[in-house]
């Protein structure tokens, strides 16, 4: 029932406000005693009841060809790498489609970058430490892009700010292209675009790429699934638990890196340096042929970064070497592969109208002990063409 037309058999009662309103002159003036209806006072110079300004509508851009995308993006087209990202992030099958077959053009020219994932608790500084190393990278020649895995920023739009506001000159340096984390809901949804937005980046010739991910959940692992080297920042003193060093973090790490270690902090964070350097000698590293450590660093002291790069360099140059690097690599698109196939069967086995239609009876069943739940997945699983 529309709000416009009220029930004519519905009592009436008097709405103070409009009689009030009622008994004034059309205009009243700013901040005037005369309105009582409101506690805040008309702006001056906004006519009452005046329609909202006309906005135009916003220009369609021309819809770009594959052929116009391939080699945009192959030009390093800034403006056309961004509409490819946003392309391999769409959820239309249409875009999906097209993505693939940009995806495929391009792979061949992929590949060519360090990819460097960076992980640590909120506030240990990696937007601040990326932005002065990244800055660092430009400056050597390097063309840097910087990519988030954040599934929670979709909701809460936490790091998307706080890369703009902490890469304030590596967004105007224009060797660098910075692209928040994609909104997809999930975490397979975001690593998804993420590991195609790099494959883009890649295409458009930077050769460095960062991805920057928060240190809570499952999202270590997932980025660690896409990069050759895993940086962990810690702080002195945030305590194991948070840092995930219990939760098996630095057992995935390639380098870890206590941050803040400047002022008088420097000593804290030699002795935190220290102490994780024991606890590695305990643990199996998560590289073979490569010996993780724990080193110091600032992101307000570039030398401190420019060391950080060079040990990182020389897991590159190492890696590469023993041949680790490119088994990994591999590993990866393989793992991907399958990551791809796991999440397509369960979106259509959770899309099939059929298994819509039986899942609560069977789910209740299966709480319910009245069924044994493998008996109940094959039944549901038969339904699948
Ligand atoms: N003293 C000091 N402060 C730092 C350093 N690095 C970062 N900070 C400060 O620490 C705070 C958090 O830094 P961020 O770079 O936003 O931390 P983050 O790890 O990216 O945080 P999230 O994106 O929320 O996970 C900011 O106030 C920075 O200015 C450092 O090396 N030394
Ligand atoms: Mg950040």
């Amino acid at each position: 029932m529309s709000t416009d037309s009220p029930n004519p058999a519905a009592p009436t009662f008097p709405d103070p406000a409009r009689s009030a309103a009622a008994s004034l002159p059309d205009w009243v003036p700013p901040g005037s005693e005369l309105d009582p209806k409101f506690a805040c006072r008309v702006m001056a110079g906004v006519a009452p009841n005046s329609p909202p300004p006309i906005q135009p509508p916003p220009a369609k851009r021309p819809k770009l060809s594959l052929d116009e995308y391939t080699q945009g993006v192959l030009a390093a087209d800034i403006g056309i790498l961004s509409r490819a990202i946003t392309l391999v992030e769409s959820n239309h099958p249409t875009h999906q489609a097209l993505a693939q077959q940009l995806l495929t053009r391009l792979l061949p020219h992929t590949g060519n970058s360090t990819r460097v994932g960076i992980t640590g608790v909120p506030g240990a500084g990696k937007s601040t430490l990326i932005e002065t190393l990244g800055c660092l990278l430009c400056d050597q020649g390097h063309r840097l892009a910087v990519l988030a895995v954040d599934p929670s920023s979709s909701v809460t739009g936490g790091s998307i700010l706080g890369d703009k506001t902490r890469m304030e000159n590596l967004v105007r340096n224009p060797h660098a292209y910075i692209r928040p984390s994609p909104s997809g809901g999930s975490l397979g949804g975001v690593a998804r675009k993420s590991r195609e937005t790099m494959l883009l980046c890649e295409a458009a010739g930077f050769d460095v790429i960062l991805v920057e991910t928060v240190g809570v959940g499952q999202n270590e692992i997932t980025v660690r699934s896409m990069v050759d080297c895993f940086l962990l920042i810690m702080l002195a003193g945030a305590g194991d638990e948070l840092q995930g060093m219990k939760k098996g973090v630095i057992e995935i790490a390639d380098l870890l890196a206590v941050n803040k270690a400047d002022g008088d902090n420097v000593q804290r964070a030699n002795l935190a340096a220290a102490e994780s350097n024991r606890v590695l000698s305990f643990l199996q590293p998560a590289t073979a042929g490569w010996k993780t450590r724990c080193t110091t660093c600032s992101a307000l002291v570039p030398a401190t970064l420019t060391e950080l790069w060079g040990a990182i360099d020389k897991f590159v140059l190492a890696t590469r070497a023993s041949g680790a690097f490119a088994a990994r690599r591999e590993r990866q698109a393989v793992e991907w592969m399958h990551a791809m196939i796991e999440e397509e069967l369960r979106q259509r086995f959770f899309r099939n109208p059929r298994i819509q239609l039986l899942l609560p009876d069977l789910e209740r069943q299966v709480a319910s002990h009245q069924i044994p739940a493998a008996t109940a997945a094959q039944q549901l699983l038969r339904c699948l063409p």
